[in-house]
């Protein structure tokens, strides 16, 4: 089936919607796929805008899209992950992660220029276990604009794979390399704009387990922090660009779950859902690219966390917020035994309330008025 078209060039849009020119053209348009080292860090600020009774106050903006509706979703399903290992011996696996630089909404009205693994945020979870060889190709996408290339923290060897892996458009770079530790492990785009690349979403976690496993649990979800600097949209049809001022500045726009606003709420892609008296885990992801999370569960707690992703260390215990620094990982367990809604959140709570960083566990079940009375 022919996919329906979602992009309009800029004469195109112009006759459709009507939108006069200001000032000689329409403003920004040349700015919009620039590299950071191309434009200088503040020229798509430069952009002149202006500003009248009559005239629209007009800022830079990117590619204009027809039907945002019609954009794809990068946000990864929090439920989708493979399950732990069963082998007993060492294992080889075939792993194929691509990039493909993808405009998505960031929220309703903001869209996005992604950076996705394998089109989702985080990318894909990689399970394996301690002594496993993984022969890993990495592809970029011959509509991509900017070089990639991926760093695992999970390797032995220079840039943790990214000289190696190193790619521009259309091509394709294979490593092979053994996990010698166990333990939860991001991975990330290490190019020169490493930062923009992160931000846009390019990383993801591998998992390395012990070779005794890990305990067995009734539930795991997967979920990746990360934080987006991005100029205001000129419209809800047009990209909003990166805006690499605030970035400098550390003050993101939005901080997010698994790349969405308020992502994993029923105000966009529905809530996680989970069944009183199970015991459920998080392999959570902190991309970054330079906030710290401190990963709180409001209304239950940490019942184990393995701090940094450490699965070699025992778990600590009934912690109630555990640091995650931008470049690591956290696994943390959480018993149910009442019915509740679990609220994910970074306690640097500002980015809860107001930056989008929304994350919801429906717990089903029966009152338990011992534990929790609500009408005593
Ligand atoms: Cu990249």
């Amino acid at each position: 089936m022919e996919k329906p078209k979602t992009t309009l060039s800029r004469s195109e849009f112009l006759k459709r919607t009507g939108l006069m020119t200001i000032g000689g053209g329409l403003l920004g348009l040349a700015a919009c796929h620039s590299s950071p080292q191309q434009t200088g860090s503040s020229s798509q600020q430069a952009a002149p805008s202006v500003a009248s009774s009559s005239a629209q106050v007009a800022v830079a903006g990117g590619e204009v899209v027809e039907d945002p509706t019609h954009l794809p979703r990068v946000a990864a399903d929090p439920s989708k992950l493979p399950p732990s290992p069963t082998y007993n011996s060492p294992q080889v696996h075939e792993v194929h992660l691509t990039v493909e630089e993808t405009l998505a909404e960031l929220k309703k009205g903001v869209i996005f220029r992604f950076m996705p693994f394998n089109g989702q945020v985080p990318g894909p979870m990689i399970r394996v276990r301690q002594g496993d060889t993984i022969d890993l190709h990495f592809t970029s996408s011959k509509k991509n604009k900017y070089p990639h290339n991926i760093d695992f923290h999970s390797v032995y060897g220079t840039g943790g794979g990214a000289v190696a892996l190193t790619v521009g458009p259309g091509q394709t770079k294979h490593i092979r390399f053994k996990v010698m530790y166990p333990g939860a492990f991001i991975y990330h785009c290490a190019v020169p704009d490493l930062d923009m690349h992160i931000s846009s979403g390019m990383f993801g976690m591998m998992v390395v387990e012990p070779p005794e496993g890990l305990p067995p649990v009734d539930r795991e979800f997967y979920i990746g922090q990360h934080e987006v600097y991005v100029k205001p949209p000129v419209n809800d049809h047009t990209e909003a660009l990166f805006d690499m001022e605030s970035m400098l500045q550390e003050i993101p726009t939005y901080v997010v779950f698994n790349g969405a606003f308020n992502g994993l709420t029923a105000e966009r892609y529905g809530p996680m859902q989970a069944k009183q008296k199970e015991r459920v885990r998080i392999f959570f992801v902190n991309g970054g690219p330079n906030l710290s999370s401190s990963f709180h569960p409001i209304g239950n707690v940490w019942t184990h966390a393995w701090r940094d992703g450490g699965l070699a260390n025992s778990p600590e215990k009934y912690l109630q917020t555990i640091n995650v620094p931008p470049g690591s990982c956290a696994v943390v367990e959480m018993d149910l035994p009442v019915p509740e809604t679990i609220h994910l959140a970074d306690h640097s709570i500002t980015r809860y309330a107001r930056q989008g960083l929304r994350a919801d566990i429906v717990v089903s079940g029966k009152p338990v008025p011992d534990i929790f009375n609500d009408h005593p």
